[in-house]
């Protein structure tokens, strides 16, 4: 058995030396929300459909064993993940997640009644939710166009949707008390060389004014919409690139952005885009997510992005402004584990970060002293971080390292 509180003991004052009050980091890091991405789970199937055809040019790929067969085999997948993650949760919730007691309910009909449960799951897990609407898996998003679309029946369709999404999370946060994030992605793009690359943008713009056209209180519901670099079926124009929604924050003003990690060039890092928002006092929701080789969504690991991007928030002082929710969705492994994995991942990366001696890194930038900022950065990689992770997951009444002994594997 670890000594859990000798260990820490010497892992403070170690962390001491380096002007880190390892109390405090441990209590930002409980207390800051992480959204965990309820589509892990199943595939992204959720309740609308059992025999649900993911499109939108997103791809679980993988069939291992033990997916939720319905509802109430979900839920206790979510209760055995959610057992597992230290910290204060959030779920985010697609609207294929709704429960319409088996009444047939289409996206645009979409009542804060059908996702009343949640609130009561929520409630007694003392979690708080995130939504988003689902602009896919759907036979009026089978040409490939939702809010941008030429059809004004088919943009109706989904602008009712959007309206109806904020409602519900304007519900999540009342019922809560944390305002909901609502992140709008939208799979719309042409596979191929796209001579009109106006008009469909010129018609997203019109569509999302319109959802947006009803005030609601931030305390409540805030909106945000996710940019795109490329998809499966959308590999030479995405009407909602980065560009677009970066402009269509900072003109309209009634809502923020989303980065998903994976929805760049293969080289670029939102990591290094986040202070650019700032800069501007620009809230961002981040969708944290692993590309390997493309947009592939697999479960995030500690890696060197992951760490940037935790220490760009705490470095700037951003916790309450760049909200983190988690994207990735393998279907090859097992699937709670998979979830609990990427959760526990996002909040020790978190706790990295403010466990970093950004004080005296920062002095030796500002006295130009750059040989002992690189120095110093080094020598971090080896304190005994670890040891003050064992202690938050001990406060948490969640299992350490010792997880791996589930029986989930
Ligand atoms: C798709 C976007 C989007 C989805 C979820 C399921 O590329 O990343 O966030 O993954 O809405
Ligand atoms: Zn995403």
């Amino acid at each position: 058995m670890k000594n859990i509180a000798k260990n820490y003991e010497i892992a403070k004052e170690i962390y001491a030396e380096y002007g880190v009050d390892t109390d405090k980091a441990i209590e930002i890091a409980r207390r800051t929300p992480i959204s965990i991405n309820c589509w892990q789970l199943d595939d992204l199937t959720g309740f609308e459909n059992p025999d649900m055809k993911l499109s939108g040019g997103i791809e679980a790929t993988g069939n291992a064993p033990g997916k939720p067969k319905n509802k109430d085999e979900y839920m206790k997948h979510l209760d055995t993940a959610l057992s597992l993650i230290p910290g204060n949760t959030k779920l985010a919730l697609h609207a294929v997640y709704s429960d319409t007691k088996g009444e047939k309910v289409d996206r645009n009909q979409l009542e804060p009644k059908h996702f009343a449960f949640w609130v009561d799951y929520a409630k007694d897990k003392k979690i708080t939710l995130d939504f988003n609407p689902t602009y896919f898996s759907h036979e009026k998003a089978d040409s490939g166009f939702t809010l941008a679309s030429k059809d004004k029946e088919i943009r109706d369709f989904w602008i009712e949707h959007g309206k109806r999404s904020r409602i519900i999370g304007a519900y999540f946060g009342k019922e809560l008390g944390v305002p909901c994030i609502t992140n709008h992605w939208i799979p719309d793009g042409y596979k191929d060389t796209t001579i009109d690359k106006l008009g469909p943008r010129e018609r997203l713009a019109e569509s999302l004014d319109e959802i947006f056209s009803e005030p609601i209180d931030p305390k409540y519901n805030i909106d945000s919409v996710e940019s795109k670099l490329f998809g499966i079926g959308s590999e030479s124009y995405v009407v909602g690139s980065h560009e677009f929604y970066t402009n269509y924050v900072a003109y309209r003003n009634n809502c923020i952005l989303c980065m998903d990690a994976g929805h760049y060039h293969p080289t670029e890092v939102i990591s290094s885009k986040i202070s650019s928002y700032l800069a501007f006092g620009k809230e961002l929701m981040l969708h944290l997510s692993r590309p390997v080789r493309w947009d592939s969504d697999h479960v995030i690991v500690v890696d060197d992005e992951l760490k940037a991007i935790m220490e760009e928030i705490v470095r700037n002082n951003a916790l309450d402004k760049v909200h983190i929710g988690l994207d990735f969705f393998d279907a090859s492994i097992n699937r709670i584990a998979a979830t609990v994995i990427g959760a526990r991942n996002a909040r020790k990366a978190l706790l990295m970060a403010l466990l970093e001696p950004t004080r005296m890194l920062k002095d030796a930038e500002y006295a130009d002293n750059f040989t002992k900022r690189l120095a110093l950065l080094e020598e971090t990689k080896t304190l005994p971080f670890g040891l003050v992770w064992d202690k938050l997951c001990e406060m948490e009444n969640v299992c350490g390292s010792e997880w791996i002994n589930n029986d989930l594997f």
